[in-house]
Parts: C-alpha cells; structure tokens; sequence
C-alpha cells in the first residue's frame, strides 16, 4: 500500500449484525485499528447482547428496525453519512459479524483503493483458501450460478458474491443501492459493472463461522437468497445498459 496516500484515506467499517453475541466482540477487536476511523454495527433487533458487546468493544451500534441484511447495510450508511456528510476521501468496508472472514486482512481489501487501482474490492472466498464446511454446497453452486449469469449478461467475471468487501463511498452513493436483504452484495456487484467501475478480486480466506447461520447455513435461506439473487441479475439485465466485454481476472490481484 502506498502508505503517504493512506493518510488521506478515511475507512469505515460496516458490520452487519443479527444476535452475534458469540463473535461481534472478537470481529470488532481483529479489525487493523490503525486503518479505520469508525466502525458501524448495524443491528435489527438481536435478543442477545450483540449490541452491548458491540458499543463495550468501540463501535457505534445503529438499531434498525426494518429486518434484513441489506436494510442493516443501508442504516449503517446512513449514519456514516450523518457522522460524515463529505463523501471525498472516504471507504466503507463491509464485514460479517460472524467471524467467517478475517478482518485483519482490511489493509489488502483497501490496498487497491488508495493506490487508485479500483473502485469497488470483493474480498473473494473462492480465489483464497476456505476451510472445509466454511461454505456450504448449495453456497457454492449459488455463486456459481451466479457469476456465471454475470458474466453471460454482463461481461464480466467475478468469482465470488462475497460480503467482505471495499468501496469508495463517492462511487457507493453513485450506485443507488436498494435491496433490503439477500440481493445486497450481488446487486453492488452488478451495478458497479453497469456503472463501469473499476473492480477488483482479492484472495481472502473463510472460516466457518461462529454461532447459527441466518442466511446460507440453512436450506430455506439458501433457497430465498438464491431466487432473490437470480432476480436482481435478472432485473438488472432488463433494466440496465451491458458494458463492453472485460475479465475481472485481468485485475484480480492474484491467487496466493
Ligand atoms: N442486522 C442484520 N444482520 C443480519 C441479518 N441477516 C444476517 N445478518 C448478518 O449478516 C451476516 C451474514 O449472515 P450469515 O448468517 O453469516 O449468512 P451467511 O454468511 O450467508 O451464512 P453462514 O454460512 O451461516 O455464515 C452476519 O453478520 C449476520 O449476523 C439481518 O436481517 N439483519
Ligand atoms: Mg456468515
């Protein structure tokens, strides 16, 4: 990284959150403080401690009423944006609550935003090494399926929908975000090729996570993300323009 053009770099970090308790600590603390600025806990509604673990280990807890993983996205942004209206300058870093990713790997996811090689990083589970069980098999063929469409529709090959990811907040606040829960990281994905942007995979590993799946780890979640998945391609694809043919490959940083 290029580390005089850290300085200017100001990076938040949001953490979905639904009753993590087991974990949010221990995400919370893993993450390089030396890099970030504010760290935004978007919770709806936990019945555990999740939120008072989360304010105990520093972080800003946003309680959101309106259930879902892209609501809780979407409220957390919105205090960002109330704690900072500027968007200049600025990198939000997505990150489960559940300790499947490893947040001391955020100084690589935003490597390539402050040396101006991209806009948006997808922190790709599929590119790096994922302990066995940590995705399940109907995650991976979701994500096949998935980027497969993509590429046929859009020209562009992701390997991964994975949650643990960096954008420019200007290049955020252009996409227009709005699904309110499963469609969230695949609709940034898609709608940062629309928009042209300059996309990056970088290698992360995945650990199998800690307490109850609310999404992929069951069978009717994986069954409810995956059509609402496939319908935000798909409506994409209707709706948007198709950018000229480019292979995410050519700037993936690379496979360890
Ligand atoms: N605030 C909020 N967070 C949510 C909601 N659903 C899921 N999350 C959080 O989003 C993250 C991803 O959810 P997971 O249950 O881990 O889903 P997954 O990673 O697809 O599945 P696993 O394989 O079980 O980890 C976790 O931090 C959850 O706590 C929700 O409705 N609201
Ligand atoms: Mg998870």
């Amino acid at each position: 990284m290029n580390a005089s053009a850290s300085t200017s770099w100001c990076v938040r970090v949001v953490i979905p959150a639904l009753d993590e308790e087991q974990s949010i600590g221990t995400v919370i603390d893993a993450i390089p403080r030396q890099w970030v600025t504010s760290i935004h806990v978007a919770d709806n509604g936990s019945r555990d401690a999740t939120a008072s673990i989360a304010r105990q280990h520093g972080a800003r807890v946003i309680e959101e009423p309106q259930r879902g993983y892209g609501s809780a996205c979407l409220a957390a942004v919105a205090d960002i944006v109330e704690v900072e209206p500027d968007a200049e300058g600025e990198i939000i870093v997505f990150l489960d609550g559940d300790l499947s990713d490893d947040p001391t790997q955020l100084g690589e996811l935003i490597s390539p935003i402050i040396d101006d090689q991209a806009d948006l990083v997808i922190g790709s589970r599929v590119l790096g090494t994922s302990e066995p069980g940590a995705l399940s098999p109907q995650q991976r063929l979701g994500n096949l399926l998935a980027t497969f469409l993509i590429r046929r529709l859009f020209g562009f090959h992701y390997s991964d929908l994975g949650p643990f990811r960096a954008i420019r907040r200007d290049r955020f606040e252009q996409l227009g975000m709005q699904d309110q829960d499963f469609g969230w990281t695949v609709e940034m994905q898609v709608k940062a090729v629309q928009s042209r942007f300059r996309v990056r995979e970088i290698p992360v590993p995945y650990r199998r996570r800690i307490g109850q799946s609310k999404i992929s780890g069951t069978v009717l979640g994986s069954i409810r993300a995956g059509v609402k998945i496939l319908r935000v391609i798909f409506r994409a694809a209707l709706s948007g323009t198709r950018p000229e043919v480019t292979d995410a490959s050519l700037c993936s940083v690379g496979k360890r």
